[in-house]
């Protein structure tokens, strides 16, 4: 009898899927396994593939205890094929086959566009890997350089969970998309990542948090609207992908909130108020706080553009075809068609800015997205909190959603952070003030220096309040690989 809640271990890559008696399939990721590891083993640095890490590993798809925390190195890493578990009577959730039977084999008629959204999605996994693949070097802590390396690994195990879905059910064009995957590379002329944000650099730790807590984010909500497919092994994937992906949210949330806490404090200590006294404060080896407004204007925006075009007759067939749902659209209370349904989208009439009514069907991309930024909100209210507490005077915002965009209405257009159209001209002569210019990344880098001592941490971060696995403040989470 199979066990669909513990992993197993019989097969050289841990599952909760049966591999062992799937014999076609375990060939296919057996032959696609040593690429994996050479890809890994080319990307992350020498001595951290030999260094040990106290890592969490997944050994169970129960949600109260699927983890085990251990010290291994890197390439030895167990990344397995984990789906949530099986719920009995599953329907289509939305769509023209609502209610029918939740399909446990690709629909024909929905095989190019169920690969093409599993393809998108296993590309932006190994891109982000490849993206933070230097910070190592850089780490402000032993603590932080594990939580760097526990992303890294859970999105190469996400790669995992996407090969073994275009393995198991798209046959030889799957095989293909499978090696693809590991063909393209984050910023490459040749081959680039599918979508823009995954091709940006990720060059210093306030990104590396700012990139967890806003495009994981946007990870979180793709991944919540295909939890949502009627195509049931895909839905499970996510499900259990979803469980990881909180943890790289919070790596986010609170590595912004230490380098806020840090700035704060280091105000408070020298008796500057005014935190737009910026070169007073850089002189104290902490980052003022509108740079790191800056830097929350550039991940946040790069991260709205991952949603697609406002309005999408793409998503418009996704959604009809029940191959990917709305957030939470099991708990929704509709027609779960949207048959007479509208939804408002901004366009752009006679120079203004408005919101339209457009059939909900079709802005389903701006449906996700403003949930994306209801969600964004929780922890920039945290992160105020913080200053607030500090006595600074100073409010962290998300800017305008048109503000420097690639894709949609806003592209092609220039806006100012409050949502102002500009001239490209006035455009260009401000966006030094709302985006991290030369200066800035020069004085970050500045800053950006390996701390390995046990307990300590690098003067612009204070510590976290509580350590991994409960582990004390001076625990040793990496153990470096001195050669
Ligand atoms: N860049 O009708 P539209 C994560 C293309 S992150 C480049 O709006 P659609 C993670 C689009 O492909 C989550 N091209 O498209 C986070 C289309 O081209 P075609 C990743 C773009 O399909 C951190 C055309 O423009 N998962 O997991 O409605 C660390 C028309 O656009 C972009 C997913 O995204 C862009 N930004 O929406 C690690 C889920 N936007 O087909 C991991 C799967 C649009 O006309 N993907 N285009 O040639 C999807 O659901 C959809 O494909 C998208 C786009 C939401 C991305
Ligand atoms: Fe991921
Ligand atoms: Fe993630």
């Amino acid at each position: 009898m199979l066990d669909l809640i513990n992993v197993s271990y019989d097969t050289r890559i841990p599952n909760n899927v049966g591999l062992s008696s799937d014999k076609r399939v375990l060939k296919a990721l057996e032959k696609w396994h040593p690429g994996y590891i050479n890809w890994w083993n080319d990307l992350i640095p020498r001595k951290f593939q030999e260094s040990l890490i106290y890592l969490r590993t997944a050994v169970s798809v129960d949600p109260k205890g699927w983890a085990k925390f251990d010290y291994v190195k890197m390439p030895e890493y167990r990344w397995g094929i984990l789906l949530a578990p099986k719920v009995e009577g599953r329907i289509i959730p939305c769509g023209e086959h609502y209610g029918e039977p939740a399909w446990q084999e690709v629909p024909g008629e929905y095989r190019a566009m169920l690969r093409r959204l599993i393809v998108i999605q296993g590309d932006t996994e190994p891109a982000s890997v490849e993206q933070q693949r230097f910070l190592a070097l850089t780490a402000p802590s032993l603590y932080d350089m594990r939580n760097l390396f526990q992303v890294n690994v859970e999105e190469g195990r996400h790669l995992w969970a996407m090969v073994y879905l275009l393995h198991k059910y798209f046959g030889r064009d799957g095989r293909e998309e499978a090696d693809e995957l590991l063909r393209r590379q984050s910023g490459s002329e040749e081959a680039p990542r599918l979508l823009g944000a995954f091709n940006e650099e990720t060059p210093d730790w306030l990104s590396f948090f700012m990139f967890t807590y806003f495009t994981d984010r946007d990870g979180k909500m793709q991944l919540e609207s295909l939890a949502q497919s009627g195509f049931d092994p895909l839905s499970r994937s996510c499900r259990f992908m979803l469980t990881e992906e909180a943890h790289h949210m919070f790596v986010g949330e609170t590595g912004v909130g230490r380098t806020i806490q840090r700035t704060c404090e280091a105000m408070r200590e020298a008796g500057i108020d005014d935190p737009f006294d910026v070169d007073r404060v850089r002189d104290l080896g902490v980052i003022d706080l509108p740079l790191i407004q800056k830097k929350l204007n550039l991940h946040y925006t790069l991260s709205l553009d991952l949603f697609g075009q406002e309005v999408s007759t793409n998503a418009a067939n996704a959604f009809n075809a029940g191959i990917k749902g709305r957030y939470h659209e099991n708990r929704l209370d509709d027609d779960h068609q949207l048959k007479d349904a509208t939804y408002p989208v901004w366009n752009f009439v006679d120079g203004k800015l408005v919101r339209e009514e457009v059939p909900a069907l079709t802005a389903i991309n701006m449906r996700l997205r403003d949930d994306y930024t209801k969600d964004a909100a929780g922890g920039v209210g945290r992160w105020n909190k913080i200053i607030e507490k500090a006595g600074i005077e100073f409010e962290l915002k998300l800017p305008h959603e048109a503000f420097h965009r690639q894709i949609g209405v806003f592209a092609g257009k220039t806006f100012d952070p409050e949502g102002n159209l500009l001239t490209q001209a006035e455009y260009e002569a401000r966006k030094g003030e709302w985006l991290p210019n030369k200066t800035d990344g020069d004085f970050i880098q500045s800053l950006m220096k390996q701390v390995t001592e046990p307990g300590k941490y690098a003067g612009w971060i204070a510590p976290p309040k509580v350590g991994i696995d409960n582990k004390p403040g001076d625990f040793e989470y990496v153990k470096l690989h001195m050669a």
